[in-house]
């Protein structure tokens, strides 16, 4: 027992750990009656209780009103300082993973049955496994089709996972934004094993590789026929790449995996940029074949998966690769901010007609308009 002028001596300053849990009980006793009893039940433990607050948090935080806005700060906040607070080997040593590929090429399949192995084939590590979902389009076609239960029916049921769909809230940004957010919520409520599905098309992939700690992407057993598409996509991103549905063809799917592994290999050694990042942990390309339905060589890709985890972990670059994303996700919600901001100015909205169409028309170049406008929002 320490003497009380030893505690004392305690200042926050000198005991970052004790600063950090004087901030989160800060955080979370300063919750409204209603956040907090969403708080307790997010941080409870697993259950029908739990699982509810949490779909009740993530609606909170895909609301558009700014009076649940700003209790969803609040909360996420004391969420945030409880997580960190944990222990080193405790749920904020959570692990995210990003799964992309063409519609069909069976990512909702391949996701269930990766949960279903690391929840019941490995059940004696207690891994809880959430499931949530990046799809612009969803906004258009009014909902996700991870929301479609018979695509993930068993794991949905399963008492240790929890699944969300997409938010629709329009732009890539915004959805990408808000289940970002939902992955903090997730984590909080201890599940170490957050999966993020996202369509390969466009600008999605870029986002969910940039929220996750590894990004794989599924192929289909003719994929090498199109080496060049596929060679642009992974240069930019994966980690590791699935053949899927390997059952349909298994000679194309071998096929398949010699071209994309030796294109990897190829890429390697020109040493693209944004492989740089793979040099400290020396991570080899790798390839596997996969069928997301019988649930072959889902045992293989999750070794694969740890392989990857440990060496990131040993050589620095998770922890590096984390700090960049929320930093650079700080910069994306600040130049968003602004945006929005310098929109609502009353200022600008009352002289943006008129400038727009000297622009229009000619009469006034763009950037002085931009000048003018950018001081106006002052
Ligand atoms: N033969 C075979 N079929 C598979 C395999 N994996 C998925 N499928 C089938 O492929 C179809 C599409 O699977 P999904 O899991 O919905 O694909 P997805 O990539 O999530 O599709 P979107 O969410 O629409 O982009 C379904 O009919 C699956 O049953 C597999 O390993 N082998
Ligand atoms: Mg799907």
């Amino acid at each position: 027992m320490s003497p009380p002028a030893a505690d004392a001596a305690r200042t926050p300053a000198a005991d970052p750990a004790a600063a950090a849990a004087a901030a989160a009980a800060a955080a979370v006793t300063a919750l409204p009656p209603t956040d907090r009893a969403l708080f307790d039940a997010v941080t409870a433990g697993a259950g029908a209780v739990q699982r509810r607050a949490m779909a009740k948090t993530i609606t909170l935080l895909e609301s558009t009103r700014a009076d649940h806005r700003a209790r969803a700060d609040a909360l996420l906040d004391a969420l945030l300082a409880a997580s960190t607070g944990r222990p080193a080997g405790g749920a904020a040593q959570s692990f995210r993973l990003g799964i992309s590929g063409v519609p069909g090429a069976g990512k909702s399949t391949f996701i269930e049955a990766l949960g279903l192995h690391l929840l019941d084939g490995l059940a004696e590590r207690g891994h809880r496994v959430a499931v949530l979902a990046v799809d612009p389009s969803s906004a258009l076609s009014g909902g996700s089709i991870l929301g479609d239960k018979t695509r993930m029916d068993k794991l949905a049921v399963h008492e240790r996972a929890f699944i969300r769909p997409s938010p629709s809230a329009g732009n890539l940004g915004g959805v990408a934004e808000k289940t970002r957010e939902a992955m903090l919520v997730c984590e909080a409520a201890g599940h170490d094993i957050v999966i993020v599905e996202t369509v390969g098309v466009g600008q999605s992939e870029t986002a969910v590789a940039g929220m996750t700690d590894m990004f794989v992407l599924l192929q289909l057993p003719n994929a090498g026929d199109d080496l060049q598409a596929i060679k642009r996509g992974i240069t930019e991103i994966a980690d590791l790449v699935v053949i899927n549905k390997a059952d349909l063809d298994e000679a194309a799917a071998t096929r398949a995996r010699a071209q994309i592994t030796s294109a990897l290999r190829l890429i390697g050694q020109q040493g693209h940029p944004a492989h740089a990042r793979h040099d400290g942990s020396a991570w080899p390309p790798q390839v596997l074949e996969v069928s997301a339905l019988k649930g072959t060589g889902l045992a293989a890709f999750w070794q694969a998966v740890e392989r990857y985890r440990e060496r990131a972990l040993a050589g620095g670059a998770l922890q590096q690769r984390r700090h960049a994303q929320d930093e650079a996700w700080m910069w994306e919600r600040i130049d968003a901010g602004l945006r929005r901001r310098f929109r609502d100015s009353a200022a600008v909205r009352a002289a943006l007609p008129g400038f727009t169409a000297q622009v229009r028309a000619g009469t006034l170049a763009a950037s002085v308009a931009a000048r003018r406008l950018l001081d106006l929002s002052g």
